[in-house]
């Protein structure tokens, strides 16, 4: 599993999580969202590749999501995150997202940030990558370099994960921005996230988690400013009634009715934070498992693939090599047999002898010469077409059946070539064996 890169990309809704994936996988990733409804509804993985080395990316929901409840998502998150490393899969990074052009640091983009560090741990900060997106829509550039000097800056904002090296990165909407964050941190040594260690190593659940018991405390205090509120207005209908107000009575007992309803969701989701999701969690880590034996499947066939053409490319270099070989013996035989006749020979026929030998010596060479150039093409065109065939199981891997069939037409072309050359150079060999038969007619 070394080869393997496991990246998480986190973020709020909308803040890019799923635009950043399509561009790194090349357009194979998910759904994207529109502007405000959120779109991811699950964690879901997506592989591309770096080198020859895969990389599952991690595309989560966006807490604050339209959707679900942040409980939900915290626990489907932690769910997803354990069973990677229960499948001894450590972080490479983790990507973590914010839009530029968002004016102000919403409560939901504080309440992210929180469960996001929570969720990390202090170790793990020098494996993110904190980036900025939207840079694209940002028509005043140096505003977006204000704020993006801000977020570093406050410590409650970046600041704090900056000092404990977190990257800060402007990510430019293109596949080349996405493949360089996630290339520096496929090069950085694998961490474990606090999250991880807590669930697997300590078996705790999600509530007993340091992102769990910080959602935990902000969902019960937004039920109590609610319930105090609740019973605010309680007071106030009171007085209402007394002063036989109608319609303040009637507004009033619809705002009543709206706080009893978020008392209620919060209540619900304080109570999803404390469900048993062992169910849950174990069917994640199957899920997980069966990624890992399909990654492993696809590059084995991948390995075994590459290992037959290597096989047949070294076979006709062989083949190539004893043919030139058998023919230079052949003619050196000649040589031979010439020589020895030439000795015995009558004066007259001696200078023929020698017009032939001297043709054949030179025919050998030229074939060397010729023989050798042709190999070291042949040598070039297999190493191209040995590239292009892992870059074509790469492509096939990942379902980029244009970017497949092109490299496919481009080896087949090569192929071609290859037996072209390997045609012009066989025929370059026959004068050797016609100036051995003319020879051997003297
Ligand atoms: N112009 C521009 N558009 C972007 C950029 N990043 C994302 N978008 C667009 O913003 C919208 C939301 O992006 P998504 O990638 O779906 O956001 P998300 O973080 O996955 O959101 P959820 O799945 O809801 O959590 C989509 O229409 C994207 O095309 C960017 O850097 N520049
Ligand atoms: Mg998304």
């Amino acid at each position: 599993m070394e080869d393997i890169i496991l990246i998480a990309v986190m973020g709020v809704t909308g803040s890019g999580k799923s635009n950043f994936i399509r561009h790194a996988t090349g357009g194979k990733g998910p759904k994207v969202g529109g502007d405000l409804e959120s779109c991811t509804q699950t964690t879901e993985s997506y592989t591309c590749t770096i080198g020859t080395r895969t990389v599952i990316l991690l595309d989560t929901p966006g807490f604050d999501d339209t959707h679900r409840g942040d409980a939900d998502i915290l626990s489907e998150i932690a769910e997803t995150l354990s069973a990677a490393y229960k499948n001894r899969i450590k972080i490479s990074g983790i990507v973590y997202l914010h839009r530029i052009k968002d004016e102000r640091m919403t409560n939901a983009i504080m309440r992210n940030l929180t469960m996001f560090r929570k969720l990390c741990g202090d170790d793990a900060f020098k494996n993110v990558v904190l980036a900025t997106t939207f840079w694209d829509e940002m028509k005043d550039h140096e505003k977006g370099e204000r704020r993006e000097k801000q977020l570093v800056t406050e410590r409650k904002w970046w600041g704090y994960m900056a000092s404990k090296g977190s990257q800060i990165r402007r990510f430019q909407n293109s596949r080349q921005s996405a493949l360089d964050i996630i290339t520096e941190l496929a090069g950085l040594p694998r961490v474990s996230l606090q999250i991880q260690r807590e669930m697997v190593d300590d078996g705790l659940t999600i509530d007993h988690t340091a992102a769990g018991e910080a959602l935990n405390k902000e969902l019960a205090e937004l039920a109590a400013n609610h319930a105090s509120e609740l019973r605010k207005l309680q007071e106030d209908m009171e007085q209402a009634i007394k002063d036989r107000d109608e319609d303040l009575q009637k507004t009033i007992s619809e705002m009543q009715d709206e706080k009893r309803e978020m008392i209620g969701r919060l209540e619900n989701e304080l109570e999803a934070l404390q469900a048993d999701r062992r169910e849950e969690m174990r069917a994640m880590e199957q899920r997980f498992n069966d990624q890992l034996h399909r990654l492993e499947k696809e590059r084995r066939e991948r390995d075994e693939e590459i290992d037959g053409l290597e096989a047949r490319l070294a076979r006709e270099r062989l083949d190539s090599d004893s043919r030139l070989q058998e023919a230079l013996a052949r003619s050196n035989n000649l040589v031979t047999k010439l020589t020895s006749e030439m000795s015995s020979a009558r004066a007259e026929d001696k200078s023929r002898y020698e017009k032939t030998l001297r043709d054949l010596k030179e025919q050998q060479d030229r074939s060397i010469n010729e023989g050798r150039k042709w190999q070291n093409e042949i040598a070039t065109a297999n190493d191209k077409i040995m590239e292009l065939t892992v870059m074509q199981a790469f492509a096939r891997d990942r379902d980029d059946l244009g970017e497949r069939d092109r490299l496919e037409g481009r080896i087949r072309q090569l192929e071609r070539e290859k037996e072209e050359k390997e045609d012009g150079f066989w025929d370059m060999l026959v004068p050797l064996t016609t100036l051995a038969i003319s020879a051997l007619i003297l």
